[in-house]
């Protein structure tokens, strides 16, 4: 497996033939349809690539695909690894019980641990969450907080640890679209990591919401002959709490050490010799546009050459300015 960074035109038949699925990522939309289960980052590009209408984030294989579709969910799956989309219109789920956005995260998940189970490939890698208005109805249950309720409601119908060995994901808010939810799973378990800094998310204070966030803070899996490495979304928090309110350049800088506290962990349990942070592949999801500059150079002096895209996005707390996400991969294997 291999990913891939492709403006539209770098697009072929040949590497759609091979992909697995992916993500648009751009306020545009794609210009063409592709084959493959897509999923669109409703998000402005922005720093260097602010100039495409926006780009494709791809996951290859060399081996043969085959395609699914079930309950609204897109899928692919090539060996024992599966990518699959699911985007939900909340309007669908409104019931008088629930809010729409907790029930429409919980049917996606449900359906999302359905197709796995029926495809004996029952564990989930890595999540990406994306929803509109994320700081919503604060008055009543901000709109993260019912969107974990959901998500946790439907981990344990689904017969799934809320504790330990959970997903890495990261979940960023939108202007607007609908739910969107995609994912990477496995027939065999993911490591999952922790960062000795951070109280894990899944025992986060009830400060934050009723129910805590089901995700750990990265995960280690291994498709055949090799080792990725999905660094949760990340951010400027110490112990559960937000640090830095206000300050962009030391929310980068305690995020990244946030990073550096996980690769840490990560190459303590990886099989191959340790990761360093230039050898990731960063997405850096910044508040307000204004900021990307400043984001963009505090990241490069610490990553060095590793590619960073910058995407504006709404972190799910909303005192932090910036959030940052990663993935290593190599061969294990020659
Ligand atoms: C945090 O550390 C920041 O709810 O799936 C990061 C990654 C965050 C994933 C999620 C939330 C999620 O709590 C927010």
């Amino acid at each position: 497996m291999t990913i891939h960074l492709l403006s539209e035109t770098g697009r072929t038949q040949a590497i759609d033939a091979h992909t697995l699925g992916g993500a648009w990522l751009g306020e545009a939309a794609p210009a063409h349809n592709v084959a493959w289960p897509l999923q669109r980052v409703r998000a402005p590009l922005l720093g260097v690539h602010a100039q495409v209408p926006g780009l494709h984030e791809a996951w290859c294989v060399s081996a043969a695909v085959r395609s699914g579709e079930y309950q609204g969910i897109a899928w692919r799956r090539s060996g024992d690894v599966l990518y699959g989309v699911i985007e939900l219109d909340e309007a669908a789920f409104a019931t008088e019980l629930v809010p729409a956005l907790q029930a429409a995260t919980q049917a996606a998940y449900a359906r999302v641990f359905h197709l796995l189970d029926e495809q004996g490939l029952p564990h989930l890698w890595r999540v990406w969450n994306y929803m509109a208005n994320i700081h919503g109805d604060m008055g009543t249950l901000e709109r993260y907080r019912q969107f974990n309720l959901g998500r946790g409601d439907a981990f344990e119908q689904g017969e799934r640890s809320v504790v330990g060995r959970v997903p890495a994901a990261c979940a960023l808010g939108v202007k607007s679209g609908p739910l969107s939810v995609a994912f990477l799973a496995g027939a065999t378990p993911a490591t999952p990591i922790e960062n000795p800094r951070q109280v894990s998310a899944y025992e986060y204070p009830s400060d934050y919401g009723p129910r805590s966030p089901t995700f750990s803070r990265a995960a280690l899996v291994y498709p055949p002959g090799q080792e990725w490495l999905f660094i949760s979304g990340t951010a400027s928090i110490v112990g559960h709490r937000s640090v830095h309110t206000g300050q962009l350049a030391a929310q980068c800088n305690e995020s990244l050490d946030n990073v550096e506290a996980v690769l840490a962990q990560a190459n303590q349990k990886a099989k191959g010799p340790p990761f360093a942070l230039s050898d990731l592949a960063y997405r850096v999801y910044v508040r307000h546009a204004t900021d990307v500059a400043t984001a963009q150079s505090v990241l490069q002096q610490r990553v060095g050459q590793a590619p960073v895209v910058c995407v504006q996005a709404d972190v799910c707390r909303d005192d932090l300015l910036v959030e940052v996400e990663a993935v290593g991969w190599r061969c294990t294997e020659p």
